[in-house]
């Protein structure tokens, strides 16, 4: 079901590479308007229009769209005490490492008596959103809310789509990781519409604005987030999942194919890409890969994304190409397999997992980085979520009276030049007396 593409004994350029693995899809421009058209409705009519929705899109009604404390109680109390355990362990390493990425502040001594300080400010309030559509995420929560914490953000509350199997309610499990993580905010609303509501506030539910959005979500989700960004801050677009192997002849074929399958299972649209120099290691791959589909709980939607156009085995004739062919993809995750890995050499991947023993899957759930990551190429230019997500360097300058005198004339010359004199006077007011 996996393709093989030969590119071997060519020269190739990075955009022949993109061409010979497009990226799946969607229809666009015209769920940018659709989903326009939600946060609209939902910045006007409020708590109905997401009322409206959830009937719609989740089949639910006459739900609690703020979640009430007692259904978070509840939640946890039911919650198995083997996944509170393994929640409990994710949440102490992601904690960890966000924690220690948290940028310190920055005192430059520009002059004796002139200082310019760098600080990280978290902002007021964050809003996280957890997809509940084809799989339910916990450890989404986890890596959401974490980094939201961690930057001292002072609000943070939570979103997810109702559940028509659940009473309306939101999944019990994204509950318990929410009220374990100290989350009393919670809503029960998916969507677009969820993203609107973060954005313009909804009054009736005492739901204010937010500063900054965060979270993965299907296409709409994806594109309320860009209607809405200029009015608050988002994360970067994390969509349907990506894996790309880079490996050579040192590989097990065996790995490599578990973890193509892994990721696969996300969703039909997810993209499993090899590229290697081994036509040996291609082979067992995809014979490999062949056998795991066919087996795993989730064989239809594996077969379906591991046969798109998106995922594929690519026969390269060295490494080098291989490493060019990455950033020029910028997967959303890359796995190196190689006698020599390099990693300071992929520049562009939201997240690099080095060597055998790091999987993707340790990495979603409990490496201690973090798992929302950019997809669609954004790894050319965005990050992953971070506490940085929820933090903006703000400067604090600091002069004296002579360290102010010393760049006096330079101030009124250029002010002078740019004919703002009122500039130049508002520093020559301090000197005259
Ligand atoms: N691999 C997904 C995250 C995830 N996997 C959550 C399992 N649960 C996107 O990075
Ligand atoms: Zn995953």
């Amino acid at each position: 079901m996996l393709r093989t593409i030969d590119l071997r004994g060519r020269a190739v350029t990075p955009a022949d590479l993109l061409a010979a693995v497009p990226r799946a899809t969607a229809a666009r421009d015209e769920a940018l308007a659709t989903a326009a058209a939600v946060v609209a409705d939902v910045a006007e009519r409020g708590e109905a229009s997401l009322r409206e929705q959830a009937a719609r899109f989740d089949g639910v009604e006459g739900h609690d769209v703020r979640v009430p404390a007692a259904h978070l109680e509840e939640a946890l109390d039911a919650l198995d005490p083997a996944i509170r355990r393994a929640l409990e362990n994710a949440i102490d390493r992601v904690r960890r490492a966000s924690a220690a990425q948290v940028p310190a502040p920055v005192v430059t001594d520009i002059g004796p008596g002139a200082r310019v300080e760098q600080h990280w400010r978290p902002v007021w309030r964050a809003g996280v959103y957890v997809p509940g559509g084809k799989a339910v995420y916990p450890s989404s929560v986890v890596m959401n809310v974490v980094p939201a914490q961690v930057a001292g953000v002072a609000q943070v509350a939570l979103a997810s789509p109702p559940q028509r199997d659940h009473g309306g309610r939101v999944h019990p499990v994204i509950l318990a990781a929410a009220r374990l993580l100290g989350i009393t905010e919670v809503y029960a609303m998916g969507g677009a519409g969820a993203i609107g509501a973060y954005a313009h506030g909804v009054p009736a539910l005492g739901l204010d604005p937010v500063d900054v959005i965060s979270g993965p979500g299907n296409n709409f989700v994806a594109l309320a987030k860009r209607v809405v960004a200029g009015m608050v801050g988002t994360d970067s677009e994390a969509g349907a999942t990506e894996i790309l192997i880079v490996a050579d002849e040192s590989a097990d074929a065996r790995l490599v194919a578990a973890d193509l399958v892994s990721q696969a299972e996300h969703d039909e649209q997810a993209a499993a890409v090899l590229v290697t120099d081994s036509p040996a290691l291609a082979e067992a791959v995809v014979v490999e890969v062949e056998q795991r589909a066919t087996a795993t709980h989730h064989a239809a939607r594996v077969a379906q994304a591991l046969s798109g156009p998106q995922s594929a085995v690519v026969l390269v004739d060295d490494i080098a190409t291989a490493t060019a062919f990455s950033n020029a993809y910028a997967p959303e995750h890359l796995e190196l397999h190689l006698r020599d890995p390099r990693p300071a050499e992929y520049v562009n991947a939201g997240a690099v997992f080095v060597g055998a023993w790091t999987p993707v899957s340790l990495g979603d759930y409990l490496a201690g980085s973090n798992h929302v990551l950019p997809t669609g190429g954004q790894a050319r230019y965005a990050s992953g979520l971070s506490a940085s997500t929820f933090l903006r360097p703000q400067q604090v300058i600091v002069y004296d009276r002579d360290a102010l005198k010393a760049v006096h004339d330079d101030i009124v010359t250029l002010a002078n030049a740019e004919v703002l004199p009122a500039h130049g006077e508002a520093v020559t007011a301090r000197f005259d007396a």
